[in-house]
């Protein structure tokens, strides 16, 4: 029955605070994750424990982990349904990743897509964090039996990895770890950035105009999307050939619920101008209410406060109830 949380299916998911939520993030993950609150049990975090891997201002850490845990609020997660809280408040998860991590083979991290491209943007002095991170991700959804990690197509790899320590373990030892499955939505799996389609949409870009933030005011927003690069053929058509036009018809049927082919025919023998103007309006229009609502919770830090504790109190008792059943398998003595 609904009312009993065992018996619904698990959802684990997470967010860096590595910087502010781009459009990626929103469309790519977070929407999915309102969506699915009422039909599974979820915990959704924010992982700053991840976000370390690269170089963080301490002060930008605190300001971006409690705006996030803000805009999961603004965005619609409702603390009374789901599990709601932040990576570091529970030890298990770096607990059991240094156990995945005694399983995980070196190849199978040098052949992440993510460690390759952040360790060529790194200034030489690569840490062991950025290289072991999948594993912390994949103790992460593990931790919690999740059936199923909703994100986008870049973590697609990550998850395989979490699929594969969990089948690794299982044989090795018993039935321990649910096999999770991703979630990956057909539309808004991979946001492109406004300024070079050909890469994805990332909130630690260095040019702000190559992303819109959920928290950007409606000028920025238009902004933006008149700089956004498309190209000289001239006409709204979902194709390969114009990967910035395709861009921002994905990004306009994710926030108008209309299909591609009516956005399409909407534009029919009209040019970019206008369609730069109207998709800059829709998403401004489309994100104001989120902005209205994480301002509110940003002037009551005690609200925030009470529901990332309420959170960490409930995840420490999912979490600890399978790493110690993890512990006990290796073989380390019980306290
Ligand atoms: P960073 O730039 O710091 O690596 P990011 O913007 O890529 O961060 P993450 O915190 O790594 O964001 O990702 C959070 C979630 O958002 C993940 O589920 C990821 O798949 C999704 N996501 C990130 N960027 C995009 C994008 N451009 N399109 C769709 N989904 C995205
Ligand atoms: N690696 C993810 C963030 C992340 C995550 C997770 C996503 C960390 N742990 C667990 C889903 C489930 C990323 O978006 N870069």
């Amino acid at each position: 029955m609904a009312e009993n949380m065992d018996e619904k299916k698990i959802i684990f998911s997470g967010i860096q605070p590595s910087g502010a939520l781009t459009i990626g993030n929103y469309l790519g993950s977070l929407k999915n994750w309102v969506e699915l609150q009422d039909e599974y049990n979820c915990y959704y975090c924010v992982v700053d424990q991840h976000a370390i891997t690269v170089p963080q201002e301490p002060k930008m850490l605190r300001k971006n982990t409690l705006e996030i845990l803000a805009v999961y609020l603004a965005a619609g997660l409702d603390p009374e349904k789901c599990t709601l809280f932040i990576q570091s408040h529970v030890p298990a998860h770096a607990q059991l990743s240094w156990v995945l991590s005694t399983m995980t083979y070196m190849g199978q991290l040098n052949r992440m897509t993510q460690f390759k491209e952040k360790s060529q943007k790194g200034e030489g002095n690569l840490n062991a964090g950025l290289f072991t991170y999948p594993v912390l991700m994949a103790a992460d959804i593990l931790l919690y039996n999740a059936d199923l990690v909703p994100v986008g197509e870049d973590q697609k790899q990550h998850l395989e990895l979490a699929r594969d320590l969990a089948d690794r373990f299982n044989s090795r030892y018993s039935d321990t770890f649910t096999v999770p499955d991703g979630y990956i939505p057909k539309l808004g799996a991979r946001i492109m950035s406004l300024q070079e389609p050909e890469k994805k949409m990332s909130k630690s870009a260095e040019d702000p105009n190559s992303y819109i933030l959920i928290l950007d005011d409606e000028a920025t927003i238009k902004r933006k999307f008149k700089r956004a690069v498309t190209d000289s053929i001239g006409i709204v058509k979902y194709t390969d050939e114009q990967p910035g036009i395709k861009n921002l018809i994905t990004i306009y049927s994710s926030f108008s619920n209309m299909s591609i082919e009516e956005i399409e025919k909407k534009y029919e023998g009209k040019g970019y101008g206008e369609f730069k103007e109207d998709i800059g309006q829709l998403v401004a229009d489309s994100l104001a209410p989120i902005r209205e609502k994480v301002e509110y919770y940003l002037d009551n830090k005690d609200e925030l406060e009470r529901i990332y504790r309420e959170g960490a109190q409930k995840a420490e008792k999912a979490s600890r109830r399978v790493l110690s059943k993890v512990y006990r398998k290796v073989g380390f003595i019980q306290r």
